[in-house]
């Protein structure tokens, strides 16, 4: 039997952009529920029911593991479902599959938060804050060197294969200009993102609501974002 559709549930920014890559990969069937987060979705109840941290990504697939459908937030934990559900891009032996969870969590905990900041205290912070702008850039630096040097000598992130560790990290570091970055002065990794990026799942996978992609301007959007709505009690 066919498989039914997966119902994604996203916008067009790296966390989403990580779901929609992995569907593509994976040859699944999905339908496209844009959260527009600057017009305040993410705070609407049937969203906030699958997502409780009111952030985008989410899905519902309604052939979960159990053949009852099954909700997920948190983009890591939805790549390493949909890993699990096609049997790609996460190896089944012990010790490559601990190699590829370790840079999923390397992503999940320190290139998605520390670039995100960078990336709002660069461009978005009402006022400019320099040891805020320093902190997060300086970092920045450090975790595009940590990976750097992961990629001298390895192909890719986990090792020798394509996993769900690169499909993770590559969306975060397509902005890098925002984030204080120069791509070329980290040779292995441009070589890698150059790959990754020619990938024709990858290009299809970055292309999903990109006509709604914009920056956040308005007083509106940044409310939303960063003020009050944002810290309501739920
Ligand atoms: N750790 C989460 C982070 C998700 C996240 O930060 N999503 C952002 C867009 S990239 C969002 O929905 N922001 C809306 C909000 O904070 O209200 C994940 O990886 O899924």
């Amino acid at each position: 039997m066919p498989q039914a559709p997966i119902d994604v549930y996203t916008w067009p920014t790296p966390n989403g952009h990580k779901v929609h890559i992995m569907l593509e990969e994976c040859g699944l069937p999905y339908n496209v529920h844009p959260v527009d987060i600057g017009k305040g979705q993410q705070f609407e109840p049937d969203f906030l029911a699958i997502s409780p941290n009111n952030k985008i990504p989410a899905i519902t697939d309604p052939e979960g593991p159990d053949g009852k459908p099954i909700s997920l937030f948190e983009s890591g934990a939805i790549l390493v479902y949909l890993a699990g559900k096609t049997g790609k891009f996460l190896p089944e032996g012990e010790r490559a599959r601990y190699e590829v969870l370790q840079w999923l969590m390397f992503q999940m905990g320190g290139v998605g938060p520390m670039l995100g900041q960078a990336h709002h205290f660069r461009m978005y912070a009402p006022e400019k804050i320099g040891y805020a702008i320093d902190r997060y850039s300086n970092e920045a630096k450090r975790l595009y060197g940590v990976i750097d040097k992961r990629l001298s000598g390895n192909a890719f992130i986990a090792g020798d294969s394509y996993s769900i560790a690169d499909i993770a990290i590559f969306p975060w570091l397509r902005s890098w200009e925002n984030q204080g970055i120069v791509l070329q002065e980290y040779p292995h990794l441009k070589k890698w993102f150059d790959l990754i990026a020619k990938r024709p799942a990858v290009e299809r996978g970055v292309k999903v609501l990109a006509e709604l992609r914009k920056p956040i301007r308005t007083d509106e959007e940044k409310e939303m974002l960063f003020g009050k709505t944002q810290y309501a009690k739920r």
